[in-house]
């Protein structure tokens, strides 16, 4: 696989140039300065790859070209907002970018309720906590219905914790919820939540389904014709939050949207850290399930505790081969397909990776980093992960594939 890291672009605290130092061998980027809705121009796409090849790389995948809300919720200026897209899928096209991860989570895009939650090494890691989740919908953001969403003893162990936190707690909380990850489309006050659930009304996971396969009926054969490939993104964590529908949390909702538009351009990311809060995923299945609609993979592993519900679990980011998922196992599987794809003469053989994802460790720590995106802990991710690729063995034929 490739070994590709995300670099967030000039404002990034991680040098390009001392990537080389750990390996990387390609860069995942967007232009995170264009809002949801407006095309990237060609200059723009221009000036990043300049940037790019003198540090000595060139740019492997777009993450993301972000997909409005209103695209999602098929209101207001959907239309444009769709040319838009096209028109910065073709700018792509021009510049030879030819893989391009977007998501369809609605409102927020990945969610923790704590950025820096002390390991017992002595690092840190990013956290989910139901109960904490529960203390800003029902009393920080205090949606209208939240109090359906969650079973009694969650209740009642909410506003326990909520009447204990002090302001500057609460603060923290909402900032860590809904001020907008590195990645997430936009950053959101209170009131453009309220204002953004409002814009979801009467919207089922049907609905939902049936707005991004008909987004995806529009763009992914222009992008087949550009020899593009997109990859939807799955929904982090991978469970219904703020009475919100998920469409891309199984390898079933795959099944669903790659067969509906039943072309390679339409692919998936392989984020093994968000679907694998699931205990019903299973890495290796996924990957001889959707092998050939792969297009990029996302590696990084959690860790499940228990909350109050056993269907939305606590759950916190694990060194890289150390959580629920099978690690091993998947990157062996992903292996297999990319010797497949050789076999049958694919051009795209090669699936970029990332180390999605790091725990802080050592001078990570000081919380100067972004959240989620220390040097150190990325770097031991992709250590591990570039091993575990290095083991591998072809199970079929003698030769040794050499080039991973
Ligand atoms: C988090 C990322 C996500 C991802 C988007 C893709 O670290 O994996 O923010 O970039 O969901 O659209």
């Amino acid at each position: 696989m490739k070994q590709c890291w995300r670099w967030f672009g000039p404002d990034d605290s991680v040098k390009l140039s001392d990537l080389h130092q750990v390996g990387v061998e390609g860069i995942v980027t967007a232009i995170h300065a264009i809002p949801p809705g407006k095309a990237w121009g060609a200059q723009a796409i221009v000036d990043r790859q300049s940037i790019l090849s003198a540090g000595g790389y060139r740019w492997d995948v777009v993450e993301s070209l972000p997909v409005s809300e209103e695209i999602k919720t098929q209101t207001g200026l959907m239309s444009s907002h769709i040319a838009a897209y096209k028109t910065s899928l073709r700018a792509l096209a021009q510049a030879n970018i030819e893989t391009v991860c977007y998501n369809f989570m609605p409102i927020l895009d990945w969610t923790r309720t704590s950025l820096r939650a002390p390991q017992s090494h002595g690092g840190a890691a990013m956290l989910f906590d139901l109960t904490d989740f529960a203390v800003f919908d029902l009393h920080i953001l205090e949606r209208r219905g939240a109090a359906e969403d969650y079973v009694d003893a969650l209740r009642a162990a909410a506003f326990e914790r909520f009447s204990q936190m002090s302001g500057g707690d609460k603060t923290i909380l909402q900032r860590n919820i809904t001020a907008g990850l590195p990645g997430a489309n936009d950053s959101w006050s209170l009131a453009d939540v309220r204002r953004l659930l409002n814009s979801y009304k009467g919207i089922t996971t049907e609905r939902l389904r049936a707005n991004l396969v008909d987004f995806l009926s529009e763009v992914a054969p222009l992008a087949e014709t550009l020899g593009m490939r997109l990859c939807c993104h799955p929904d982090d964590p991978p469970f219904s939050l703020l009475g919100l529908p998920r469409v891309m949390s199984s390898s079933a909702d795959y099944s669903a949207v790659l067969n509906a538009v039943d072309l390679p351009a339409n692919g998936a990311t392989l984020c093994t850290g968000s679907l694998g809060v699931s205990p019903s995923f299973d890495g290796p299945e996924f990957v001889k399930k959707h092998g050939p609609r792969i297009h990029f993979a996302h590696l990084r592993n959690t860790k499940r505790l228990a909350s109050l519900m056993s269907d939305k679990p606590n759950f916190f980011e694990a060194p890289h081969l150390d959580g629920d998922t099978d690690m091993v196992g998947t990157v062996h599987a992903l292996m297999v397909e990319q010797d497949r794809r050789k076999a049958e003469g694919r051009a795209d053989w090669q699936i970029p990776m990332r180390p999605d994802h790091g725990q802080e460790l050592l001078s990570d720590l000081g919380g100067h980093s972004t959240p989620g995106y220390p040097l150190i802990g990325r770097m031991r991710g992709l250590a591990e992960l570039r091993g575990v690729m290095a083991a591998y063995r072809p199970s079929l034929g003698t030769q040794n594939c050499g080039e991973y």
